[in-house]
């Protein structure tokens, strides 16, 4: 029987609730499926911070370098600066394991509460570069606590890196009927984006199937709220993948719905999943945050891990719940707790 290795980091606030019912389903679905997990759990996070003054061991990224993939809860907490905890764990994992694509799917699924007139037009991928871009460590202050302080923060975009995350949304576009849309800024930021565009126009000459453009993030951004159906797949840098996506995410329905994959594309690396709301300090420890975008990502796991029909099955039970109605949770405007609604997907699940 095939047996999958995966690193369990739940992370802190609602990523140590939504984590354990995902793997009660995750291994459900293994033993129907005839396969197995085994779940290393590690206590990677800002508590293990504040204990010891490291996220993770000095080791760590070597101690799973041979997993078959990382589950992850969320990363942060207000007791410890965000970019210590997100420097700390998260972009040492995306960057180590070369996951330079951050692929976030924004649906919305029967039932779902959203603010918009019409949701169901609503299905489209965002292709987040994950490993460069904005988020950079080149940079730095200078003249601490005097009035002529400053800081320089460098965006850092190279040839390969902006080709391959290129490439592969290219690729998703044509698998998914051809569309693409690039954000960018280069009537603003005239050195990066201009080359991010010049990128984006060499590769788009290898797909002449795929129906692209580039659009103004600014505008995209209203465009995305206005006419969502106007979108498929979008690919974007770093910052404005991750902006875009959480707004994408609010349109349909809550943060707490959309999943995310980190992927190492050649898989040399073990592929990082999660869900992408972060900690929710507001709601930690109550018992209510909304498990969906944590088992939507395990079913993104399965499907990476060459198990389509397991994903398929959670999906189809996350479906069947949400079309229902009775079981959603406070985000969603119902009363359930975490567990009531992950019980409800695990009732919804082929025996
Ligand atoms: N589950 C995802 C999570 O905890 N995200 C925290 C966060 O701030 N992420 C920023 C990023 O993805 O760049």
């Amino acid at each position: 029987m095939r047996t999958y290795r995966i690193a369990v980091i739940p992370g802190d606030g609602i990523g140590t609730e939504v984590i354990p019912p995902t793997l009660k389903a995750l291994d459900r679905l293994a033993s129907r499926g005839g396969f197995a997990f085994v779940h290393d759990e590690l206590d990677w996070s800002c508590a293990r911070y504040r204990a010891t003054g490291a996220m993770m061991p000095a080791d760590g990224l070597a101690r799973i370098a041979g997993h078959d993939a990382i589950l992850l809860g969320a990363v942060g907490w207000p007791d410890v600066p965000d970019h210590v905890s997100l420097w700390g764990l998260l972009i040492p994992i995306r960057r180590q394991f070369r996951q330079y694509v951050n692929l976030r799917p924004i649906k919305v699924l029967p039932g779902l509460p959203g603010p918009l007139r019409d949701p169901s037009t609503v299905d489209l991928v965002i292709v987040r570069e994950n490993v460069e871009g904005e988020y950079s460590e080149i940079g730095g202050r200078q003249n601490r606590g005097f009035p002529d302080e400053l800081a320089v923060q460098q965006a850092v975009f190279t040839r390969a890196g902006v080709t391959r995350v290129a490439d592969y949304a290219f690729e998703l576009a044509r698998a998914r009927g051809g569309r693409l849309t690039s954000a960018t800024k280069s009537n603003g930021i005239v050195h990066t984006m201009p080359f991010w565009d010049e990128i984006v126009r060499e590769r788009a000459a290898g797909f002449p199937d795929v129906t692209w453009r580039q659009e103004h993030i600014d505008a995209l951004a209203a465009k995305l709220v206005l006419r969502p159906g106007d979108f498929d797949v979008i690919v974007a840098s770093n910052l404005f993948g991750d902006i875009l996506s959480d707004l994408a995410a609010a349109l349909a329905g809550s943060i707490g719905v959309a999943p995310a994959a980190n992927l190492n594309p050649e898989r040399e690396f073990p592929s990082m999943f999660e869900p992408v709301h972060g900690s929710a300090p507001d709601i930690a420890g109550k018992g209510i945050a909304n498990p969906l975008g944590a088992l939507w990502s395990a079913a993104m796991m399965l499907d990476h891990l060459g198990r389509p029909e397991s994903a398929a099955e959670l999906l189809h039970a996350i479906e069947t719940v949400l079309a229902d109605g009775t079981t959603r949770t406070p985000d969603l405007g119902g009363t359930a707790s975490t567990d009531d609604f992950a019980d409800a997907v695990l009732a919804a699940l082929p025996r």
